[in-house]
């Protein structure tokens, strides 16, 4: 950059040498990139006029709500409503002992994060291979050719099918599909065909197989318990964040972020004397709560207008962010830089200049893995203090 010396005439030619000051020189000429020249012209160096901003406003709200439509179906209310998978059910009768199956999943999403975390947790990452997509320009995922040796989760190619893009896998299936191609989706390598594509429904799955560490995230006395959790952290909590962030009228809006506040301050409350959301033992529900949690700060206070509090500002919730966070394995499957690329640079609709704010302090690597302290926690009397504690924590 270039820049000039400022010096004081006035200043005895001795000491001048030690007062030379240096500032940046101010352009001779300054040049004006057309837009802004025409808007010169045009109004000078006052806003557009009244007309032309309301015209312009009508076009860009109309589409806006015609790009929403598509991103994120809404009821005529404006509330948004998460179309339900093509594919939302496993049936292990179906699925032979010995098919390969393999999974495909993108780091940013917070579903096909569930799954990640229960492979981690299960140590089933060598009996179950990963595909790592990454958003395309338009969104929709990719598979970069890029390849990554270690352990590190990295976008990659598609070591199942070596296909460019996830819709390519889907439309591989037999009979075709030409619905929204999500992660996570677990695939059959033998069928050459889609086994399911809901979160929930693959880390019951996955949890299921007998894993050389012997932990169960779903033992057979509390599925009721862990599904009740999970009936009322789905709407509210984990597609909670995405209401708040979709929602196309004040109304909408308003009704979501109240029910994932109200939520989350019993959540805070229930925390208070429970170790985890079951008691003393760390399950499928903590898992599915989890992945909401890492990314609240760090996305949905600022993108999904999710405001009335930051994770940091409760502390037992944080704490048990920072537990699960800290738990072995768990920390590799958050990758803070793509979740952030992931939703501020590709949900264009939300983010229209597609710029990247700073990662806040509060998320930062050294922060969650301050001591979390929640050992002293009893299980709330519940009594589910479980031979897995010791496997987990
Ligand atoms: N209910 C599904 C939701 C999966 C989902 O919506 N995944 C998003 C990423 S966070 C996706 O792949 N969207 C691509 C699209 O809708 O085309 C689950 O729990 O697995």
């Amino acid at each position: 950059m270039a820049s000039s010396i400022l010096i004081n005439p006035a200043t005895p030619l001795t000491r001048r040498r030690a007062t030379l000051t240096p500032v940046m020189s101010l352009p001779t000429t300054t040049t004006t990139d057309p837009l802004t020249a025409a808007a010169r012209f045009l109004w000078g160096r006052s806003l557009p006029p009244k007309p032309l901003i309301s015209a312009v406003r009508s076009t860009w709200s109309a589409t806006w709500h015609l790009m929403m439509r598509q991103l994120a179906p809404s009821s005529p209310s404006g509330s948004y409503s998460r179309p339900s998978g093509a594919f939302p059910s496993i049936d292990p009768d179906l699925i032979s002992p010995t098919a390969s199956l393999h999974l495909y999943v993108a780091l940013p999403c917070p579903w096909a994060h569930r799954t990640l975390i229960v492979r981690a947790l299960k140590s089933l990452d060598l009996v179950l291979p990963v595909s790592i997509a990454a958003p395309g320009a338009d969104g929709t995922w990719e598979f970069p050719s890029s390849i990554h040796t270690g352990d590190l989760l990295l976008p990659g190619p598609d070591r199942a099918n070596g296909r460019r893009t996830l819709r390519d896998v889907y439309a591989m299936r037999r009979g075709g599909y030409d619905g929204r191609s999500t992660v996570p989706m677990l695939w059959d390598t033998d069928k050459r065909d889609v086994v399911c594509n809901e979160s929930y429904e693959i880390i019951k799955f996955l949890n299921s197989w007998q894993a050389n560490n012997k932990l169960d995230l779903y033992p057979p006395e509390m599925e009721k318990e862990i599904d009740n959790w999970n009936q009322i952290i789905y709407p509210n909590v984990n597609n909670g964040v995405y209401r708040c962030g979709f929602a196309q009228s004040q109304e909408a809006y308003d009704n979501a972020v109240n029910a994932l506040f109200e939520t989350l301050d019993m959540l805070e409350s229930h925390l208070e004397t429970s170790r985890y959301l079951c008691g003393g033992v760390l399950t499928l529900a903590d898992i599915c709560l989890f992945t909401t949690l890492i990314r609240f700060d760090l996305v949905y206070y600022v993108l999904f207008k999710c405001t009335k509090r930051k994770l940091v500002e409760y502390p037992n919730l944080h704490a048990y962010t920072r537990e699960i966070y800290q738990m072995p394995k768990v920390g590799e499957t958050c990758n803070f830089e793509a979740i952030m690329d992931g939703y501020f640079k590709t949900l264009f609709p939300l983010n229209p200049g597609s710029i990247r704010p700073a990662i806040p302090f509060a998320c930062k690597p050294e922060v969650l893995s301050m001591p979390h302290k929640r050992d002293s926690i009893s299980s709330n009397g519940k009594g589910f203090v479980s031979k897995q504690k010791s496997s987990v924590t």
